[in-house]
């Protein structure tokens, strides 16, 4: 037999004992006496990654075989959370391996809970990536994600005095079972030096980059299993290493710290994640792990073609599909170029035809200050042979500009890569763009306001790059996981299907009429808002009532998204409870989560004024039950697989226009939250699926927005709402800052602000309003609870089976790969 000729795994209970047993006494070395949960998590761990390791090499083989066109998805961040979870339900062995540990005297969950999150983004945009992985391996589509593997991820949250402060997050610190290193695989990236002019054996010239300082990208493989179908996909996450790991010459002359020197230079590239979501991160640094995960993503791809006996690179823009995940890895444009140019010998206009046929790229945001743009001369110093492709790239499509549009300068200054001005800048949304044969927003709303503002010149240039497609969730992370006790009811009704066919969920809508049927729905409800409570009051100290609405906020803090007016309504619930208006009163907790950027004055202080009023609510004796509200510390993964289930009422509150799809209001809607929301992003498409009476909407439109925006007048907004008017009142006073004088003075002056970009006081009426509608609408539970069901059972778009149908149709243009059983 060949060396991996091995019989399969056993899936059955005693099987699991056994190699939980040998991994954990043999492979750990562990013994009776060191009965750490830590250890039974990474015995589990590596029983699990055994089983999931035979059906990966399978399904490289079936890809292998097949040589079908395959598809990369480039992303910067993947918000992976824990894997042990979901393996064991996409392998479809939950069950088996909890009974297998309860005959050991372990239980599943508090194992469990050992895991660290792999926190390796940001926000919406790096978990869309790890369920878009999910997708496609369940979809068995043969898409492989290229990231970095930072030795740091998002920073941990801490609140002190009501305030964010920010802990270093070695997740790797107790070594990460998931991964396996495949330093065979490992790429050299070039980085500084300069460029000469050279010529080759047939008198022609070319230009080629030298004098590099040169990093070494190693890859660490993580497997992504899909849904119960044999398929094991490739997360491929890039470290970086020194070419020599130290100088020896500086080691013998006795310059130690000089030996090292290159070794934490290259290492630095892959150690931390930045933590800015929505804005500019700017440094030099942040350019190099760009440039590291594009050249090294590329270079291995085209490596493993030419592997696969073909000679040249004929073929490889019809066969390779690469998605920018946002602009973060748009240097992904000029380096296939230069690696196609100087590497391997292509001409310019072959070199261009492949890259502009393979690579795609999503947008995520309006927020002009999240567009990346990299000063030239930082291109010029760390990246030189990329720039004066970029210009190359510039002049021709200039050049392409002036034949479509003669004589329109202004034109040409607007769309060029290269922002004029003291300081000249690259736009990297402009390069991706030009670079793409397709450009996508990630909700309707905001694909067409793409088209029609931000990129409206390359709208009317090439309307056919232009499309949408409206983001989705894994329904196995975030309802076959989070939720096992909705999704054993829903599957009693319809079978297990839903999961990974989510449309077919709109089968329970029936159910709606039945009554026993809405009070099994509702039993669920209540326990999975005891976890939540149970949650609350570990993390925050303060008891949520369960009979109470649970009013949920959770996202990155960010003005966009406007805690800060939830914060008012807040406010608002309070004085009417000290004023005595309490008639019709529904109990409310307020729960809310989120990490803002390390230097986002604003965000950080709208955190302790969240915390600041939380303090004064829950201790004032007049309040009681009426209200309570917590601020949750460390919002993540996890603590979403926790939440979500738990919520009644999902706040996506953003200013319209500025959210660009928003995902966690998927979650919510999935596991029957009803969303109060405005016209923004996906909640657009949600309100449509179902339907307005099942869905609390309120304030302006983006059109209103900016119609608007010149004759904004909040102070006249104030004067004339007395309950806003109270409410600002309360605030001016230092009700909420007793011993910190005027220390939320500033968040004061933004909502009386003419120019408050959020414009928070215009919608507070209507949000005001709307949120009657909620209270009354709680207190009907039978009501409720048929909105709850409706939610649930319209959330089939939101998933990200259609989402990745879509890509993979419209966009990658693959076929499903079948892995075979075991051969
Ligand atoms: O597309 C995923 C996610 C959207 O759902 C959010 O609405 C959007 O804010 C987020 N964008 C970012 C910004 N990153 N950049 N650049 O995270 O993407």
């Amino acid at each position: 037999p060949g060396l991996t000729d091995l019989p399969p795994l056993p899936m059955d209970v005693p099987g699991l004992i056994q190699d939980f047993r040998h991994h954990y006494a043999h492979h750990l070395g562990r013994d009776k006496y060191s009965r750490s949960p830590r250890y039974h998590y990474q015995a589990l761990a590596y029983t699990v990654r055994e089983r999931l390791m035979e059906r990966w090499s399978a399904t490289r083989y079936a890809y292998h075989d097949s040589e079908c066109k395959c598809g990369y998805y480039l992303s910067l961040e993947f918000l992976m959370g824990r894997a042990l979870g979901n393996a064991l339900l996409n392998l479809g062995i939950t069950d088996r391996a909890s009974t297998a540990l309860l005959q050991l005297g372990i239980k599943l969950e508090d194992l469990a809970e050992q895991e660290i999150d792999a926190g390796l983004g940001n926000g919406g945009l790096g978990r869309l990536a790890a369920c878009f992985l999910d997708s496609c391996a369940t979809l068995q589509l043969p898409v492989m994600g290229y990231g970095i593997r930072y030795e740091y991820g998002m920073f941990r949250q801490r609140i002190v005095d009501g305030r964010q402060v920010e802990e270093p997050d070695h997740w790797l610190r107790d070594g990460n079972p998931w991964e396996v290193e495949r330093p065979e695989y490992s790429q050299r990236v070039h980085f500084q030096g300069r460029t000469e002019l050279f010529v080759r054996a047939d008198g022609s010239t070319g230009r080629r980059w030298v004098d590099t300082r040169d990093v070494i990208a190693v890859p660490h493989d993580i497997p992504i299993p899909g849904y119960q179908n044999g398929t094991v996909n490739t997360l491929r996450l890039w470290k970086a290493a020194p070419t020599d790991i130290f100088d020896l010459g500086e080691f013998n002359a006795g310059s130690y710290p000089e030996s090292v020197a290159a070794k934490n230079e290259a290492e630095n590239i892959t150690m931390v994640l930045y933590p800015n979501d929505a804005s500019e991160n700017g440094k030099a640094l942040r350019l190099r792990q760009q440039y590291f995960l594009a050249s090294a993503s590329l270079q291995d791809v085209i490596e493993r073609w030419l592997a696969l006996n073909r000679h040249d690179l004929t073929g490889f823009g019809e066969k390779n599909c690469f998605q920018l995940n946002d602009t973060h890895p748009s240097c992904a444009v000029p380096e296939l170029m230069r690696l196609l140019l100087d590497e391997h010998g292509l001409g310019w206009d072959e070199a261009w035809s492949i890259t502009s046929h393979s690579m795609a790229y999503t947008n995520h945001t309006l927020l002009p200050e999240a567009l990346e743009k990299w000063p030239v001369n930082l291109f010029q110093q760390l990246l030189p042979r990329l720039l004066e492709i970029i210009l190359e790239i510039n002049a021709r499509f200039l050049a392409e500009v002036a034949q479509r549009w003669p004589g329109d300068n202004d034109r040409l200054r607007r769309m060029s890569l290269v922002e004029e001005g003291p300081v000249p800048q690259i736009r990297m949304a402009y390069l991706a763009i030009v670079g793409s044969f397709s450009v996508n927003g990630v909700a309707a709303l905001h694909s067409q306001l793409l088209a029609q503002g931000l990129f409206r010149d390359f709208y009317e240039l090439w309307p056919h790059k232009f499309n949408n497609k409206t983001n989705g969730v894994t329904p196995r992370r975030w309802l076959g996981w989070c939720n096992p006790e909705l999704t054993r009811l829903i599957a009693e009704k319809i079978g297990e299907g839903f999961i990974a066919h989510l449309e077919r969920i709109q089968e329970i809508l029936k159910f709606s009429d039945d009554a026993e049927f809405r009070d099994h729905w509702h039993e669920v409800k209540q326990m999975n808002k005891a976890r939540l409570a149970e949650l609350v009051q570990e993390k925050c100290d303060v008891e949520f009532p369960i009979s109470s609405l649970f009013d949920v906020q959770v996202k990155r803090i960010h003005e966009y998204k406007r805690q800060l007016l939830n914060v008012l309504h807040v406010i608002h619930l309070y004085d009417r409870i000290k004023r005595g208006d309490t008639a019709d009163w529904t109990d409310r907790c307020v729960l809310i989560g989120g990490k803002a950027a390390p230097g986002y004055y604003m965000a950080k202080l709208i955190i302790k004024l969240i915390n600041n009023v939380a303090s004064v609510v829950n201790n004032d004796p007049e309040v009681g039950s009426r209200l309570k509200v917590a601020f949750l510390p460390n919002y993540r993964v996890t603590a979403m697989e926790v939440i979500c289930p738990g919520t009644d009422l999902s706040e996506q509150i953003s200013t319209a226009g500025k959210e660009a799809s928003g995902t966690g209001n998927m979650k919510f809607m999935m596991n029957g939250a009803i969303t109060i929301g405005t016209l923004d992003g996906a909640n657009i498409e949600i309100r449509e699926e179902v339907g307005d009476e099942n869905f609390f909407m309120f304030g302006m439109t983006a059109e209103q927005v900016e119609e608007l925006r010149p004759h904004y007048n909040p102070a006249a907004i104030i004067a004339g709402d007395p309950d806003l008017f109270r409410v600002m009142q309360l605030l001016r006073s230092g009700h909420f800052n007793m011993f910190e004088s005027g220390i939320f003075d500033p968040v004061i002056d933004a909502i009386g602000n003419p120019h408050d970009p959020w414009m928070v006081a215009a919608d507070f009426r209507s949000f005001i309003q709307a949120q009657r509608r909620v209270s009354d609408a709680y207190r009907d539970r039978e009501r409720w609870t048929r909105m709850s069901i409706v939610n649930t059972a319209r959330s089939g778009k939101f998933s990200t089976d259609r989402t990745i149908t879509e890509y993979s149709n419209e966009i990658w243009k693959l076929t499903a790969v079948p892995v075979p059983p075991k051969r």
